[in-house]
């Protein structure tokens, strides 16, 4: 298990994808249920809007001792004093990150292709995102799917810990795990969920019987 990174079940979160709920409140929810590392992904909100929501979310998770991540916005990580950040190819470059922000944790960085895990950037990440291991509705701009063959590929090729994601859910879960993942990042079967709870304790139960 990585030092840097011990999580298991990664909550990916949006006021949207609550589906008119709180996003502290589901949020809270998914970490009483198992989640342990989450990250807020506000792709339409102003940067005072995001980085209100990020404030909140922050002070719930520090209650419970579990990081907020922030996607894609230094301003925001900083305002909030975030755990870290995470970024996709086409974002701030991993080589620059922590020379902007030097407390910065943890350092997420998602690949889509394989040439992308032969790059220096990837050499700066803390944990690679497989995206998507499957598509999904929630992100409709990828192009391939890495599957279960290709986080069998990418667990042979390096030692970083791997955070799945795209259409995770618990039935699916143990599998990605068992192929090489060490975290599982979810979106919709957690947020979308009657019970967020509930959700998150089941894909929690299947992660840790992968184990
Ligand atoms: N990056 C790759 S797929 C994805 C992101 C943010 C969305 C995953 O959402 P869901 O609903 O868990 O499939
Ligand atoms: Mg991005």
């Amino acid at each position: 298990m990585s030092s840097i990174f011990p999580y298991r079940l990664y909550l990916v979160v949006s006021q949207h994808d609550c589906l008119g709920r709180d996003i502290v409140w589901v949020t809270e929810q998914a970490v009483k249920g198992g989640v342990d590392v989450v990250q807020l992904r506000e792709k339409h909100l102003s940067i005072a809007d995001f980085t209100a929501t990020a404030l909140r979310l922050k002070a719930m998770l520090d209650t419970y001792n579990v990081p907020l991540i922030i996607n894609d916005n230094l301003e925001v990580a900083k305002a909030c004093s975030a755990a870290g950040i995470h970024v996709g190819t086409t974002d701030i470059a991993p080589s620059k990150i922590k020379a902007l922000w030097p407390q910065c944790g943890i350092l997420g960085y998602s690949i889509e292709h394989l040439d992308q895990l032969y790059t220096a950037e990837a050499e700066h990440a803390d944990y690679l995102g497989i995206s998507p291991v499957y598509s999904t509705p929630t992100k409709t701009d990828t192009v391939t799917e890495w599957g279960l063959e290709g986080i069998l590929t990418i667990r042979g090729l390096t030692s970083k810990p791997l955070i799945a994601i795209g259409s995770m859910n618990v039935d699916n879960a143990r599998n990605v795990i068992r192929a090489g993942a060490d975290c599982i990042a979810v979106v919709s079967a957690i947020c979308g969920a009657d019970d967020p709870a509930k959700a998150a304790h089941e894909i929690r139960t299947q992660i840790e019987k992968a184990l």
